[in-house]
């Protein structure tokens, strides 16, 4: 109903205005607004109480459909109180002033965004300006490079092949207009969801304002409120769905190489790894795999044995993967199938005047599949049945921005046509300009649902380079043709956990660097540093001297073997990490004020003090690499509040047992708050654990395929005092989906320092149907203060064992849970 006939018209914020002057109506709707000024209609829906949608047009509405966020997310409607300036939600308040002025408030009355000036149309185009505070930051973004905090710059969103990327270049591969926002510590997060190029100006143009806009498409953003920045990732996972749980063996090592050819040269590193005792579980086959090139062949040549060959390979525990480009090379008659049948099926992008569009890429002419179109994607996924059926674990979606050759652009001409044809959407043609940002994404889903439909039940494993909002839910991704520098194994760090915060936890840099050759050294900081990484990928342009652990002599190699079988210990807590990110969104590499919102009296990240170099993995783990990799001199470490241990000693700060200098350093600083220096030495990596953390680990094994023999590891970090601790386990069958309908195991645990100075350690009861491999946990505790020597499960007195200074016990899983008391 009209609130704006003239009896009843409320004029926004000018209440003493005669009602005659009124330039805006007001219309209620039932979960928010909308609101007419000058032609331009705003419109604010409450999703939920927490999360709002906003849009705003000119003459009509523009079409209500996304590729990436839920169709059940955006339509969504929460229950709203109108009020005489705008609605309110039980969380958030919004309110419309004059000229469409929007102001989105908390309920303590803070406000959390504000409109600077109202939006500004420009032909197709429009910006959207906001008010900025000095203590506002921006996380987010996707794959950009560049520091952790986008404050003070500006960003394109326009998916590009480009090659060497260094720290400064924009736009790279991926668009992803999420970002999150951190202003006097409140969080919530802004998805632009346009596909169009797109802007953002995070204070480059004015330090009191952020914009962002688009050369076309509609205005439809979505206003996510934490308050907490967990909150916004949980809701970013909401509406855009959250990432897939991947199989245990991508947690695994990976060797990868541009391109290992002949057959015997991928056999031999395979049988290296074993040989050496490397752990690893994936092994890639990039494009001169391929005969010519041409996606979804393979060089029968270099390549006798194929389907043998991936036979043997699977015997040894190595999952393969191989690359499939997203273009389909243009040669008809010579028996392509992937050609014929995706001409006879009228699959392929299109010119303005109704011919095929043909583009150059590494098989030369090449088309295009039109992913816009439902049966395409269909018709593509089927591309992948010989592979699936030989055993090929894993799919690459690689050159999907899309690139082209010979174009300036490196991209196909902004005419080509695009013919959507997709449930939820106008059947209609369209321009490359609207597709291009999620073309990559197209791909991927294409990929994804082709391999589930050919593998039922089964996890997909696909990469992409290029993507776009929401793109997680079909693939991982990695951070394109990095460079054998120190400065992109530091750039690794906020550039993951920037994706991290986009919805792709699920990434990784390319080990060692793409383009050019590690120093060994750089090789074996990068390979430390990416074992506590969500993708431990090594890969290599070609030309660039080779990149396996063992080439650079058995003193490196030993250090970076010590990193990988780490990994491997650890990675229970890996897959329990990751499958919190494949519930809840929250992801694997986490600044650090991700965990610790309110380390800081202003609200400002903690981050802004570390730099961003040091990171999370997961909720318990602190990696602090060198944040200057290639300087020698000493660095400083800044620990968030509470207690920590070295990781590798098992340390407590504070109480310094021998540990090495650092150790002592850490205590010195938290006891007297000075500053932590760290020392550069090539064979550490300084990690610590959280005070009050239970990390599940378990015994080595050579390939996630192998049974660890032993018991899975609790190992209890013990809080401060009075403080308690928690910490859980989850596992399944680490490939199928079966873990949807509760074939899973999850126990958490906690644990607490009694007044009586014993140490309680309850481990719940277990959750879901799975049989893990352990029937035995041996509970590990760290930093009492006082020599443990009695112990009783359930009451019952048990042993303690005592090996490396780590005191334990074991005891049988109990499926109903059990209470461990120690003194
Ligand atoms: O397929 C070859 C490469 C691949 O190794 C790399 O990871 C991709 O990012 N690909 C790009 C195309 C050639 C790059 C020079």
């Amino acid at each position: 109903m009209l609130r704006s006939n003239l009896c009843c018209l409320f004029v926004l914020g000018l209440s003493s205005v005669p009602v005659a002057l009124a330039q805006q109506a007001v219309r209620p709707t039932a979960s928010g607004l909308t609101a007419t000024s000058d032609g331009v209609t705003l419109e604010v829906t409450a999703l939920q109480a927490d999360k709002l949608r906003i849009r705003e047009w000119r003459s009509a509405p523009p079409e209500d459909a996304s590729w990436a966020v839920l169709s059940a997310s955006r339509t969504s409607r929460a229950t709203v109180t109108a009020d005489s300036n705008g609605f309110h939600t039980s969380q958030l308040s919004v309110e419309v002033g004059s000229d469409l002025h929007l102001v989105i408030r908390d309920h303590e009355g803070h406000i959390l965004q504000e409109d600077s000036t109202p939006a500004q149309w420009r032909g197709d185009g429009f910006h959207i300006y906001k008010k900025r505070g000095d203590n506002e930051h921006f996380f987010g973004l996707g794959d950009k490079p560049g520091p952790l905090d986008r404050a003070g710059q500006e960003f394109t969103m326009w998916n590009t092949d480009d090659f060497g990327w260094q720290e400064s270049a924009d736009p790279i591969y991926k668009s992803v207009p999420f970002f999150m926002d951190v202003k006097d510590g409140r969080s919530f997060g802004v998805l632009f969801d346009n596909t169009w190029r797109t802007s953002f100006d995070f204070g480059r143009e004015s330090a009191q304002e952020y914009n962002f806009g688009s050369q076309g498409g509609p205005v439809d953003y979505y206003f996510l409120y934490g308050p907490e920045p967990k909150q916004v990732m949980a809701a970013y996972a909401w509406l855009t769905g959250p990432a897939p749980l991947p199989p245990l063996w991508s947690f695994g090592f990976q060797q990868s190489r541009y391109t290992y050819n002949p057959e015997s040269q991928l056999l031999d590193v395979a049988a290296h790894l074993r040989k050496d005792k490397i752990p690893a579980d994936a092994l890639w086959l990039d494009i001169d795999f391929q005969k010519d090139n041409m996606p979804f062949t393979v060089d029968s040549v270099r390549f006798p044995k194929f389907p043998e060959m991936v036979q043997q390979l699977a015997k040894d525990h190595f999952h393969l993967i191989v690359i499939a480009d997203t273009h389909i090379a243009d040669k008809p008659n010579i028996g392509y199938a992937p050609y014929d049948s995706g001409t006879a099926g009228d699959h392929f992008l299109k010119n303005p005047d109704g011919t095929t569009y043909v583009g150059k890429v590494w098989p030369g002419d090449s088309v295009f599949p039109d992913y816009t179109q439902a049966r395409t994607r269909k018709w593509f996924g089927t591309l992948y049945k010989d592979f699936v059926a030989q055993g090929v674990a894993g799919f690459w979606d690689d050159m999907n921005e899309p690139a082209v050759f010979r174009y300036p652009s490196k991209t196909m001409p902004l005419d080509t046509q695009h013919r959507i044809d997709e449930p939820g959407f106008a059947k209609r043609t369209t321009s490359h300009n609207e597709v291009h940002n999620i073309y990559g994404l197209l791909n991927s889903q294409a990929s994804y649902e082709g391999v589930l439909a050919l593998r039922p039940n089964e996890r997909p494993y696909v990469m992409t380079r290029a993507s776009y909002a929401g793109g997680h839910r079909y693939a991982v991704t990695w951070t394109g043709d990095n460079s054998s520098t120190w400065n992109h194994l530091r750039m690794t760090v906020p550039q993951l956990a920037n994706l991290g915060m986009s919805g792709f936890s699920f990434a990784g840099a390319d080990v060692g660097g793409f383009a050019g050759s590690p120093p060994p050294d750089l090789l074996t900081k990068w390979l430390e540093i990416a074992a506590f990484q969500p993708i431990d990928r090594d890969h290599s342009a070609k030309g660039t001297r080779m990149h396996e652990p063992w080439v650079d002599g058995p003193e490196q190699e030993a250090i970076r073997k010590h990193y990988i079988e780490e990994r491997y210990r650890l990675l229970p807590y890996l897959y329990t990490v990751a499958e919190e990110t494949s519930r809840d969104g929250m992801p694997m590499v986490r600044p650090l004020f991700m965990q610790y919102p309110h380390a800081t009296a202003d609200g400002s990240p903690v981050d802004l003090i570390t730099g961003g170099a040091e990171f999370m993995l997961g909720p318990d783990m602190l990696i602090a690499p060198n944040p200057s990799p290639e300087e020698v001199a000493q660095y400083e470490l800044h620990l968030p509040p509470g207690a920590w241990y070295d990781y590798w000693t098992g340390a407590r700060a504070g109480v310094g047992t021998g540990g090495q200098a650092r150790d002592a350093e850490v205590r010195d600083a938290l006891l007297e708050s000075k500053r932590i220096m760290l020392t550069p030495e090539l064979a550490t990596l300084p990690v610590y654990v959280r005070g009050g953390a239970i990390l599940p680990m378990q015994p080595l094994v050579q390939s996630t395929d192998e049974t660890p023999s032993g018991p899975l590891t609790l190992r209890v970090y013990l809080p401060t005092a009075g403080g308690t601790c928690n910490g859980s386990v989850y596992t399944d069958d680490g490939h199928s989906l079966n873990y949807r309908n509760g074939e899973y195991f999850r126990m958490n645990a906690t644990c607490a320092t009694e007044a009586d100075g014993s140490i309680s350690v309850s481990l719940g009861a277990v959750e879901g149907r799975y049989k893990p491999w352990f029937k035995q946990l041996r509970i590990e505790v760290l930093g009492s203060q006082q020599t443990l020597q009695q112990a009783t499960i359930d009451g019952k007195a048990t042993p303690i064992q005592s090996s490396n200074g780590f005191v334990s016990i074991t005891t049988a899983v109990n499926p109903r849970g059990s209470r461990i008391s120690l003194r």
